[in-house]
C-alpha cells in the first residue's frame, strides 16, 4: 500500500470519529423533548389516531433514502481516496458495461416500488374515511378561518353553531378526544390548505370544489393550525389554535358560542377582511357573512 494511499485512509478514519464524536455531544445536549422530535425526524407528537401510519412512511423514505445517500457518498468517497493519483493520467475507462447499466435502470425502479407500496398501505389508513362522530365545515376565506359545527344534537346546544377568526385574532378550533371528526373544507375566494401539524395531515381548501378528510384526535392538548399554501398578502395571518378537549369541555365551549350569538353557518365574507386589496377600505377586525339560521 503506497503511503499517500495509507494517509488518506489515517484522514478519512479520524474525520468520521470527529464527526460521530460531534454528533454523540451534540445528542447528549438536547432535552428530552428535542431528543424525541430527532427520533420521529422533524415532526411533532402525533394527535390523530391517523397519524402514525403517516409518521412511519415518513421515518421510513428518510431511512431508504439515507442508506442509499450512505451507499453512493460513501462510493464517491471511497472512489476518490482509493485512485487519488498524483499524475494527472486519465484512468481505466469501463464502457458499455452491461451488468452495471442494468443495475443503474433496475435499482431506482425498485427503489421507486418500496416507496410507492409503503405510500398505499399510509394512503388506505389515512383515506379510510369511517362515519365521523360529528362534523365541522371549515371554510379558508382571505385572511382567517371559519369553523363550522354541525352541533344541532349536542345535547344543551340544539343548533348550528361558528367561529370566525379575522387579520388580528385567530380563531380556536374545539374538538372532542377520541371522537372521529370529519373536516369538509371549502373557500369562497382563494386556494388555501387546512394544516394542523400534529395531525400529520393538510388537505388544499379550493373555491368551489368540496374537499373532506376525517381524523380521529387522540390526545389531549393546544395544537398549532396554520395555512399552507402561500394565499396572498396576509396568508401569513391565517394562523388557528386547535384545542382537543374533553366531551364535556367541547359542549361547553359550544354553549359559549350559542351565547355569543355565533349561531347559523358562516361561509366566510364576500369582501372579507379587505386590508391590502386595492382600493379598499376595509376593516381588518371584519368578521365573516353568516348565512341563514340553523340547516
Ligand atoms: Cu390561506
Amino acid at each position: 500500500m503506497g503511503v499517500s494511499r495509507q494517509r488518506a485512509r489515517r484522514v478519512g478514519l479520524r474525520a468520521a470519529v470527529a464527526l460521530c464524536g460531534v454528533a454523540l455531544t451534540l445528542l447528549a445536549g438536547c432535552s428530552a423533548e428535542t431528543t424525541g422530535q430527532l427520533k420521529r425526524l422533524g415532526l411533532p407528537v402525533a394527535a390523530t389516531e391517523q397519524a402514525p401510519a403517516i409518521g412511519n412512511l415518513w421515518i421510513g423514505t428518510w431511512i431508504a433514502a439515507g442508506s442509499i445517500g450512505i451507499a453512493v457518498w460513501g462510493l464517491i468517497g471511497w472512489a476518490a481516496l482509493r485512485y487519488k493519483s498524483d499524475h494527472n493520467e486519465m484512468p481505466r475507462q469501463n464502457r458499455y458495461n452491461l451488468p452495471m447499466e442494468i443495475f443503474y435502470t433496475v435499482a431506482p425502479f425498485v427503489v421507486i416500488g418500496v416507496l410507492f407500496y409503503y405510500t398505499i398501505l399510509a394512503q388506505d389508513v389515512v383515506q379510510k374515511n369511517p362515519d365521523p362522530d360529528l362534523t365541522v365545515d371549515v371554510v379558508g376565506q382571505k385572511w382567517s378561518w371559519t369553523f363550522n359545527y354541525e352541533s344541532a344534537d349536542v345535547p344543551g346546544v340544539g343548533t348550528d353553531v361558528y367561529e370566525s377568526g379575522t387579520i388580528n385574532v385567530a380563531p380556536t378550533l374545539y374538538l372532542p378526544v377520541n371522537k372521529t371528526v370529519r373536516f369538509n373544507l371549502s373557500s369562497p375566494d382563494v386556494n388555501h390548505s387546512f394544516w394542523v401539524p400534529s395531525f400529520y395531515e393538510k388537505m388544499d381548501v379550493i373555491p368551489g370544489r368540496d374537499n373532506h378528510f376525517t381524523v380521529t384526535p387522540n390526545r389531549e392538548g393546544v395544537y398549532a393550525g396554520k395555512c399552507a399554501e402561500l394565499c396572498g398578502t396576509y396568508h401569513f395571518a391565517m394562523r388557528f389554535e386547535v384545542h382537543v378537549v374533553s366531551e364535556q369541555e367541547y359542549a361547553a365551549h359550544l354553549k359559549t358560542l350559542v351565547d355569543r350569538g355565533q349561531t347559523g353557518t358562516a361561509k366566510g365574507a364576500a369582501i372579507p377582511n379587505p386590508v391590502g386589496e386595492p382600493g379598499n377600505t376595509g376593516n381588518p377586525d371584519a368578521p365573516a357573512v353568516v348565512q341563514g339560521g340553523t340547516r
